[in-house]
């Protein structure tokens, strides 16, 4: 098995320059504050904090000035954040350690799947499959975006669609292949970024997957599809985008969109995953503590998502 431990490292991201809303930066320290740690414990894992220390801004490497380019914002910032987290998190997962991120906005989704494909390449000589859980498909390129915000691009970078170098992210070597990614959640994506879906022949189960088939089924097919071919027992990396979950459930978030995902509907994908013994990484991501009604639900749910993941659930 990959994890051949019950040990998490844990890499707590206080980063929001991916997006334009303050807040997203305080989801990690919130998530400690609700007592994860302790909680972990309590499942006798061993948690080791990345570095020893609980947060991690990163704000010392950010350079002084950090233009747009073209419509892209803060590629620099958002570039060494990642470069740092991809070696933080192929660290613990070269050490046969479950990697667990806390975020922050998506964009760490550089780096923490750059991390786990190259240690999972090393360890095992095989392909990271990701499962990515969310209301977008985060996949615009620089050309495409409309916004700007590079917490909605990087599947781009992750795939090779990118081929232009940015200032700042063109460290990224493309570590993910279209065929290994399965989305989850789907319910707000832009016209380009069907295109692209369409154009890789990218899995995805939206929501209206979801309301068809349940998500029992949904589960079925996922694990299905991530099981044939040559990679077939392959490490997979779930990527869990809270906005995936109903803005009624969890509303502590930058981008929240109608029609999502229900507190079990989010939790069985977790199980389902833990269930296969193949999960090797877990991101959690755009908490926003300042956002919405109870901040606490939504923190308190990345809690209890995580836990599911690590096999909470099981009798
Ligand atoms: N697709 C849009 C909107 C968006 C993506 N991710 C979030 N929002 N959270 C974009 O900005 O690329
Ligand atoms: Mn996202
Ligand atoms: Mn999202």
């Amino acid at each position: 098995k990959y994890i051949d431990r019950r040990e998490i490292g844990i890499t707590c991201v206080a980063f929001s320059g991916g997006q334009p809303r303050p807040g997203v930066d305080l989801g990690p320290e919130f998530v400690l504050k609700a007592g994860l740690i302790g909680q972990l414990n309590a499942m006798d894992f061993k948690t080791i904090l990345t570095d020893g220390k609980e947060i991690h801004d990163y704000k010392e490497f950010f350079p002084a000035s950090d233009e747009p380019i073209g419509i892209i914002k803060r590629p620099r910032a958002v570039g060494i954040v990642s470069k740092h987290l991809t070696d933080q998190v192929y660290q613990h997962s070269k050490a046969g350690r479950m990697a667990l991120q806390i975020g922050g906005d998506h964009s760490m989704g550089l780096g923490t799947v750059s991390g786990i494909a190259r240690a999972t390449k090393e360890r095992f000589g095989q392909d990271i499959k990701v499962i990515w859980v969310d209301a977008h498909a985060d996949i615009n390129t620089p050309e495409t975006t409309e916004t700007g915000n590079l917490h909605g691009m990087p599947l781009s970078f992750l795939i090779g669609l990118v081929k232009e170098n940015i200032e700042g992210l063109d460290w990224v070597v493309p570590c993910l292949k279209p065929e290994n990614i399965v989305y989850i959640g789907l319910r707000d994506v832009d016209k380009a970024e069907k295109q692209i879906l369409k154009q890789y022949n990218i899995k995805a189960f939206s929501m209206h997957e979801i309301d068809r088939y349940g998500i029992g089924a949904v589960m079925n097919m996922t694990i299905e599809y991530l099981s044939k071919g040559d990679t077939a027992q392959s490490p997979i990396h779930l990527s869990f985008d809270i906005d995936a979950l109903d803005p009624t459930v969890a509303a502590s978030t930058g981008t929240p969109v109608r029609g999502g995902l229900t507190f079990r509907e989010g939790h069985y994908i977790c199980e389902a995953l833990h269930e296969t013994g193949r999960l090797v990484g877990i991101d959690i991501v755009e908490l926003n503590p300042t956002i919405g009604h109870s901040n606490e639900d939504t923190i308190t749910i990345g809690c209890s998502l995580i836990r599911a993941a690590l096999g909470e659930s099981l009798l």
